[in-house]
């Protein structure tokens, strides 16, 4: 009997091994392993024997068809991967197919307006800097001259992320966090732009969103004053919005910023007559800045005695708003394909 069942194992090693398909594969198992195989019919047979012969058989069959078992899966593997391999050949999508009359697709408005805004600071003498999305409260509000409790955090209404201590870890509420991040890492002078996806439990409307970006400015060096400041703005409102469109900053307060200045550009939908998208105002805000407070600098270990520095911060959908004359910034991330094939 032991001849058998060495013959029986290989021959049906060899018809497993040889299925070429699932379907091939699961009719060899029926006839091999199956209610009417030879290894079924030997344990039937099993009762002819007795005591221990039976039990020695018994233990010898069932190795038998556990390996052909065995050697069955792992051909049912073999077999799913080829298959899956020659379906993902023949449906293969050729992604680089251009239909007559559709372009291949571009970057994002909002995308593209970062890499100009980039361009014009790069074209300034400034580098591009980045930092994480989710941040520390140290970096985020603590650094940047709010304490624990300090009222000025009720500026940005924030989400924060469950891990470590409660409210320790949040999604960056602004960009200002890179500020404490370079000037950390590396001693002035300094010249960066940072620009980064932002996020609030703002109300989305007409010119806010939940998820919104910013680009960041910081320049540390020896005598750096208000007018470099307001001269860098001007300078990169011209350069982007171009000469029609008019600038004015306004005395505003930030925690980390002596003196305080918001940034306003007058409204590109109502050309400052007053509409919807500026509250009737004729202007939009661009964004906050100021001169860095010597607070922010003793946080990271800069001498403020010696140092002085300027911080700005931009909404970037606000400048492709402005610039574009969008009434509703919440088109931006409805993936309208009509509004998209516009830039
Ligand atoms: C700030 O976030 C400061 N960190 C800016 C700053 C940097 C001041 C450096 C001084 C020095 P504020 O919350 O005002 O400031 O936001 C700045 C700009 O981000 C706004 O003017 C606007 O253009 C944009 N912004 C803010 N919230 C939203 C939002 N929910 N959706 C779209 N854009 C927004």
């Amino acid at each position: 009997m032991s001849a058998d069942l060495s013959d029986l194992e290989s021959a049906g090693a060899a018809r497993i091994g040889g299925a070429a398909t699932l379907e091939e594969l699961r009719a060899v198992e029926a006839e091999v392993l199956g209610k009417r195989s030879a290894l079924a019919d030997m344990t039937q047979r099993l009762r002819e024997l007795d005591g221990d012969e039976r039990r020695k058989r018994g233990q010898e069959i069932n190795e038998i068809r556990a390996r052909l078992q065995a050697a069955a899966d792992a051909r049912r593997t073999e077999v799913e991967e080829a298959e899956r391999s020659a379906r993902l050949g023949a449906e293969g999508m050729d992604l680089t197919e251009v239909l007559p009359g559709h372009g291949r697709g571009h970057l994002h408005l909002v995308t593209q307006t970062q890499a100009e805004l980039e361009d014009v600071f790069l074209g300034m003498g400034f580098l591009v800097a980045e930092g994480p999305e989710v941040e520390s409260d140290w970096n985020n509000f603590e650094a940047l001259n709010m304490p624990p409790a300090h009222p000025a955090r009720g500026m940005w209404d924030t989400l924060y992320v469950r891990l470590n201590e409660p409210e320790s870890t949040m999604l960056r509420t602004h960009t200002s966090p890179v500020q404490i991040r370079v000037m950390q890492s590396q001693p002035p002078p300094i010249y960066i732009v940072a620009p980064g996806r932002c996020y609030r439990r703002d109300t989305p409307d007409a010119r806010h969103l939940p998820t919104f970006h910013q680009i960041e400015g910081l320049v540390v060096d020896h005598g750096i004053t208000f007018g470099d400041l307001a001269g860098t703005i001007e300078t990169f409102t011209t350069a982007y919005f171009g000469p029609a469109i008019h600038s004015r900053l306004r005395p505003s307060y930030f925690p980390f910023t002596e003196p305080s200045a918001e940034f306003e550009v007058t409204c590109a939908v109502c050309k400052g007559e007053g509409c919807r998208t500026c509250s009737q105002t004729g202007w939009i805000e661009l964004g906050g800045c100021g001169m860095v407070d010597p607070n922010v600098f003793t946080a990271v270990g800069i001498d403020p005695e010696e140092w002085t520095g300027f911080a700005f911060g931009f909404g970037i959908d606000r400048c492709a708003q402005v610039r574009h004359g969008i009434p509703d910034m919440r088109v931006l991330t409805e993936n309208d394909i009509r509004f998209l094939e516009q830039f």
